[in-house]
């Protein structure tokens, strides 16, 4: 391999691609999890979708054919003054969206929200929203989307912050060296989804294989560490995907040296439906 760059693109001149850690071959696909490393991520599996211009999209997880997978996460990439009036084909569908670079304009029922990285927005399923990228450079951004789960009386309201504006909660005997940050309130049963940041210090764990009815969707904002998922551990790094069904054991151990961060999805508060 000839450039030090793993995310130029590189053609060999005969043979096998190069198997890179950083490419692509740390994918995995098994029934408990799935792994989708950064590397992946590239021009060739982008999605255009038919609601918005100036857009590429990677579809990290959605449901499929006799799968477990009750929710679909994307990475949105808008260009400036891309967007959509109307992202959300679906009425029974809700958002989650947490942005990573450039400025996002979400207007909700009227009003503007603008959000820029660390900035989220939640969208009640059916109301009305539009989208613009409004920044100098594209906007980036998760979106996380579900079918909302009705209860009479409770209806989830639109949420817009910014995430260094909630305060973590420190991990249960962890001297706040493993914490959550909860934008949607976790009392609210109204919601039937979180999406949370969960931040480590150097050195600190997970320190059981945590076993539970939710799904996740996991992208590492920031760090490394090594996962355990199922019966396996796997390295991730900043820029990587996991996807977790209900009941797939889970731990892990940040090794430093910076942080390991996490944009953490789960559905929560309902039965089965
Ligand atoms: O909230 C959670 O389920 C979280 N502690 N799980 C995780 O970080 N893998
Ligand atoms: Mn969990």
């Amino acid at each position: 391999m000839t450039t030090t760059d793993p995310y130029t693109y590189w053609a060999p001149t005969g043979g096998h691609p190069p198997q890179s850690d950083l490419l692509t071959d740390r994918a995995i696909v098994t029934e408990a999890y799935t792994v989708i490393p950064r590397g992946v991520m590239r021009d060739i599996v982008t999605s255009n979708l038919p609601e918005w211009t100036r857009t590429r999209s990677w579809v990290l997880s959605k449901p499929v054919a006799g799968g477990a997978v009750t929710f679909s996460q994307s990475i949105l990439e808008v260009a400036p003054g891309g967007g959509s009036d109307k992202p959300e084909p679906q009425a029974e569908v809700e958002g989650f969206i947490f942005v990573m670079a450039g400025q996002l304009e979400i207007t909700h029922e009227g009003q503007a929200h603008t959000l820029t990285p660390g900035g989220f927005g939640f969208l009640p399923a059916g109301s009305t929203w539009s989208a613009k990228s409004t920044g100098a450079e594209a906007a980036r951004f998760h979106w996380v989307r579900k079918r909302y789960q009705p209860v009479a009386g409770l209806n989830p309201e639109a949420k817009f912050g910014e995430e260094s504006d909630v305060e973590p909660a420190s991990m249960p005997g962890t001297d706040n060296r493993w914490r959550t940050t909860r934008p949607l309130d976790p009392e609210n049963l109204a919601y039937d989804m979180h999406v949370n940041i969960v931040t480590f210090e150097p050195g600190a764990v997970i320190p059981f294989a945590e076993t539970h009815e939710m799904e996740h969707g996991l992208y590492v904002l920031e760090g490394k560490a090594v996962y355990r998922l199922n019966g396996d551990w796997v390295e991730v790094q900043e820029g990587d995907f996991i996807s977790m069904r209900a009941f797939c054991p889970q731990a892990c151990y940040a090794g430093g040296p910076g942080r390991f961060r996490y944009l953490l999805y789960k559905d929560v508060n309902r039965q089965v439906e």
